[in-house]
């Protein structure tokens, strides 16, 4: 080797070992010569994109519908090659907790929103505010409530979720069928702030006056907390010990209102349907402690959800409202399940 050579030979190494570590998929050389005596980089590759981020904002991973619906948004971040936030609170009406991390999210610059409100009214204003900054927003589960939302401006906002008043009307058709009529019957609601609450407590009603000799007669509130709907089972029954089947507007509740009437006896005279289709209340089914559940794929509103705050994103037009199916879960369904 000459000595000119040997001399310059470390910096071609060095020049060629750059040009392959950029130029992977590239036939064009990176290293070009430049005008004067400066090298110039040339980038000929698309400009790396920086995955848009999407946040999903849900209630609380304590409650298992949460947890699927978490799944399911995993699933179209893995799709979408997205990077996908997940927020949660402790409570799922500890609503100052929601907001604040909508306003966090803002501060971070998140690209879009998947909100499930745990308020359908509270949470209006920090979402507006959202709206504003540029972060496209999708409603899911759980509606905005819509004159209030209609009042701050925040209209247009696609909504992923279920028919609320049809699946609690199915199910408490179905409770009232299973009865020795005439009954009374009890209504236990989830958080009243939730439009998803009073949905499904207008299809219960819907649900038990289509069968005549069914008569509701307590109606309560147990804020979607199995502790809360254990009290307000005892104070029902304490006030109408008649009371032969109970619609529940979510499983958490209706695991709550089993647990009084294994306590106090009740357990074989008292019918009891929940909402979610919870792992638990489907094993609670099985052991014929539940009647019936509502399956309203918490997965695929996650999934839905997600995948359309990336179509917003992506400049499309989506539909105002889509509905997801809901289903019936009963021992008979659950049977046909089995492999
Ligand atoms: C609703 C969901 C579920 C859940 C409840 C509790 O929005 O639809 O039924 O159990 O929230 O937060």
């Amino acid at each position: 080797m000459s000595a000119s050579l040997r001399l310059v030979l470390p910096l071609l190494l060095t020049l060629s070992a750059v040009s392959c570590k950029s130029s992977e998929g590239n036939q064009e050389p990176l290293i070009m010569p430049a005008e004067g005596a400066r090298a110039k980089i040339v980038d000929k590759g698309e400009p790396a994109e920086t995955p848009k981020r999407i946040a999903l904002v849900m209630k609380t991973l304590t409650n298992p519908f949460f947890v699927s619906m978490e799944r399911g948004a995993h699933r179209a971040e893995n799709e979408l090659g997205i990077e996908l936030l997940v927020r949660t609170h402790g409570d799922e009406t500890a609503i100052e907790q929601q907001i604040a991390i909508v306003k966090k999210l803002i501060r971070e610059g998140v690209d879009a929103m998947a909100v499930v409100p745990g308020n359908s009214t509270e949470m209006i204003p920090v979402v507006k505010e959202a709206q504003s900054a540029g972060i496209a927003i999708v409603n899911v589960d759980n509606r905005f409530d819509p004159e209030t939302a209609h009042e701050w401006g925040l209209d247009g906002i696609p909504f992923v979720g279920v028919n609320n008043v049809e699946g609690a009307r199915i199910a408490a058709e179905y409770l009232a069928g299973q009865l020795t009529l005439p009954a009374q019957v009890a209504i236990i609601e989830g958080d009243p702030a939730a439009y998803s609450s009073h949905e499904r407590k207008q299809g219960a009603l819907e649900g038990f006056a289509a069968v005549a000799g069914v008569d509701v007669v307590a109606v309560e509130t147990a804020h979607w907390n199995i502790e809360k709907a254990r009290e307000a089972a005892a104070r029902i029954f304490e006030k109408f010990p008649d009371v032969r089947g109970v619609f529940c507007a979510n499983d958490i509740m209706a695991l709550g209102v089993i647990r009084f009437l294994e306590e106090s006896g009740k357990h074989q005279s008292v019918l009891v349907t929940g909402y979610d289709a919870i792992e638990e209340a489907r094993a609670a089914i099985r052991s014929g402690k539940l009647l019936a559940t509502v399956d309203q794929r918490p997965d695929v509103q996650g999934y839905t959800g997600v995948k359309f705050a990336a179509r917003l994103l992506a400049g499309e037009t989506l539909p105002r409202e889509t509905y997801i199916d809901v289903e019936l879960v009963t021992a008979a369904s659950l049977e046909e399940e089995k492999p």
